[in-house]
């Protein structure tokens, strides 16, 4: 065997043992990230979002599945769907974030009526809140990327106003049936859930 050969049979076993090394003795921390990252990440048919301008203002999401009471900050719980997030706005002694958002996630997009809506909770600002609204649903062929329901932004004009995010029937084969207008909570402090 000559000299070149000998070379070209060392470089292959080395080749061979480093596939081997990095295949079976390396933990494959890919595979265990993304088994991480599904733990993290929040699962369930109907998810909410919303967010708004980094300002010191206080706005709630309200969500109201099918049989249940409205989920808010109050009453942040139901047997479907949870509120994950209260945004308290931008005072660094309540909330370190300088981001605004809330997200509310149900487990399952129950056939029923469904009301999605915004409460202007408190803070000053002297011009009109923009509140960016999605509402996406996960299930048959959306269940990974989801679907987006819908794609909005409402404005709330001062504090104590609400707003209408979407108000809809989800039909028994899955069909989001969008019903027109505006349908409020009526969230006055004596009428919101949790509150008494
Ligand atoms: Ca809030």
């Amino acid at each position: 065997m000559n000299r070149m050969v000998q070379l070209a049979f060392r470089d292959l076993m080395c080749g061979l043992f480093a596939v081997f090394f990095l295949f079976f003795l390396v933990p494959h921390k890919p595979d265990e990230a993304k088994s991480m990252e599904g733990l993290v990440a929040p699962h369930g048919e109907i998810v909410i979002g919303i967010a708004w301008d980094p300002i010191n203002v206080d706005v709630d999401l309200w969500v109201q599945s099918p049989g249940e009471n409205p989920i808010g900050y109050s009453n942040a719980g139901s047997r479907n769907c949870n509120l994950l997030r209260d945004d308290l706005g931008m005072s660094p002694e309540v909330d370190p974030l300088p981001v605004n958002f809330e997200r509310t996630v149900c487990r399952m997009a129950e056939p029923g009526e469904w009301l999605v809506g915004v409460h202007y909770y408190g803070g000053q600002y002297e011009e009109d809140l923009q509140v960016h609204a999605v509402i996406r649903k996960y299930t048959g062929a959306d269940n990974v990327k989801g679907q987006v329901v819908i794609d909005k932004t409402v404005v709330l004009a001062r504090k104590g106003d609400e707003a209408t995010v979407l108000h809809f029937f989800i039909t028994p084969n899955g069909y989001v049936d969008k019903i027109p207008g505006d349908k409020h909570f009526g969230l006055a402090k004596e009428n919101r859930p949790g509150m008494h």
